[in-house]
């Protein structure tokens, strides 16, 4: 047996141990682990993220057909994904049923469909003062028009969801007025929630600033549940992690939207100050399991079903092999969703219930610092994953691959 193969068996006994007098099974952990799975952006396999330089790593897709190929690499070693989210424009497919063959020979399905109204791309009317709260009602009927044709495209890929981020807001006060640019804004989603089919959702994100610096027209949770509430109930709020002001409870807004059935999904990404875009769990992975807390206890208390939420990866940035990096941040997500899992629900309650604050901190604590490696690790491999994905994906030599293949100059589209 190799060094690491003992270490895993070993650590997998004491985790075994130590759930010895708990409710928790190993098997149901590794199966849950197993089955959890994360969608990836076909944004994300290329360097950028950055208005500034873009410093390529080479070898980067040059196409849909090659982000697909990457995410199917993903999927066959991590065994953490089986779903790419693609952004229209960046990645309209010139042929949507061979597109859809090739994702399926490779394992893939299409997650939610993502609009893009916040950038001109070629439209004959610009978005500068904003799309769907545009005063001008040409300019919001183009960039419904887009949404309903982002619409099709997932259709014919038997996507089931569309996600609308939108950078509407203005830079300066007076420029635009609030209250129409919520209203037409509301009007207009009316508009695109009445061209999705029935089961389709629509996933609406909010984001306080950036690229507008003063007022944004959905800055938060609050106004993206208001809007959602007025167009139906498969209208629902996507939390993007790094959309937040600095120090936001993010765990209190989960729960709160699970609590009211309004949780569409999750952007996973971390970020020291705004939206960095930086690896899940590199900066905050406390955060991140006190998330998945609120996600589980939900679920438990039915709320809202837990097959009902999206998962997926919004990160992007400049200075790591885009494939490590979704490797890492696969790893770290499931890391802390399976130690939040480790949390004895009914002891927690216990706890709160009697005041025992050192308690439930005592509690969640003892989850945390639990090392779960193994059981992630078991999970891959049961599941017929690399045991050590980026080990493998650098002992392979694939990047060197993917250069020779691609060329050392190649750039992703998009972004
Ligand atoms: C906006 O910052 C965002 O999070 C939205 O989800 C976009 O679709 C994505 O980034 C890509 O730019
Ligand atoms: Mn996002």
């Amino acid at each position: 047996m190799s060094n690491p193969e003992k270490i895993h068996q070993k650590s997998l006994q004491l985790l075994q141990e130590q759930l010895e007098d708990t409710q928790i099974e190993l098997s149901v952990m590794i199966k849950k682990i197993a089955d959890f799975q994360i969608a990836v952006p076909s944004w994300a396999l290329g360097a950028g993220g950055t208005r500034f330089g873009r410093f390529s790593i080479g070898g980067e897709p040059r196409n849909l057909e090659e982000k697909l190929d990457d995410i199917g690499l993903l999927a066959r070693i991590t065994k953490r994904t089986n779903a790419v989210s693609l952004h229209i424009p960046w990645d309209i497919p010139k042929d949507a049923a061979a597109i859809k063959q090739q994702a399926k020979a490779l394992g893939i399905s299409f997650d939610a469909m993502n609009s893009n109204t916040f950038q001109d791309y070629g439209q004959p009317l610009s978005y500068k003062m904003g799309s769907l709260s545009n005063p001008d009602a040409a300019i919001r009927k183009q960039a419904v028009d887009h949404n309903l044709e982002v619409i099709e495209i997932g259709k014919s890929l038997g996507s089931k969801g569309l996600t609308v981020w939108l950078a509407d807001g203005s830079n300066f006060p007076g420029q635009a007025n609030f209250r129409n640019a919520l209203q037409w804004t509301g009007d207009s989603l009316k508009e695109i929630y009445g061209g999705m089919p029935t089961d389709w959702k629509l996933l609406l994100e909010y984001k306080p600033y950036e690229p507008n610096f003063y007022h944004t027209v959905i800055p938060d949770w609050g106004t993206s549940a208001l809007l959602c509430s007025q167009l139906g109930d498969r209208a629902k709020v996507l939390v993007d992690l790094g959309h937040h002001l600095p120090n936001t409870n993010i765990e209190q807004i989960v729960a709160t939207l699970m609590h009211q059935n309004l949780l569409a999904g999750f952007h996973f990404n971390d970020s020291k100050y705004g939206d960095d875009d930086l690896s899940t769990g590199s900066i905050k992975p406390y955060q991140l399991f006190l998330i998945f807390g609120e996600l589980i206890s939900g679920a438990r208390d039915k709320v809202q079903a837990w097959e009902s939420i999206s998962w997926m990866i919004d990160a992007s940035h400049n200075v790591k092999d885009p494939i490590e990096d979704l490797i890492q941040a696969l790893e770290a997500i499931s890391i802390c969703y399976a130690k939040a899992l480790l949390v004895d629900r009914n002891r927690l309650m216990n706890c709160q219930i009697q005041g025992d604050v050192a308690g439930a901190q005592e509690l969640l604590q003892a989850a945390f610092q639990t090392d779960v490696r193994a059981l992630v690790r078991e999970a891959r491999i049961q599941s017929g994953g690399e045991a050590d994905p980026l080990a493998y994906y650098r002992g392979e030599k694939i990047r060197q691959q993917l250069i020779a293949k691609r060329g050392v100059g190649a750039k992703a589209t998009g972004l």
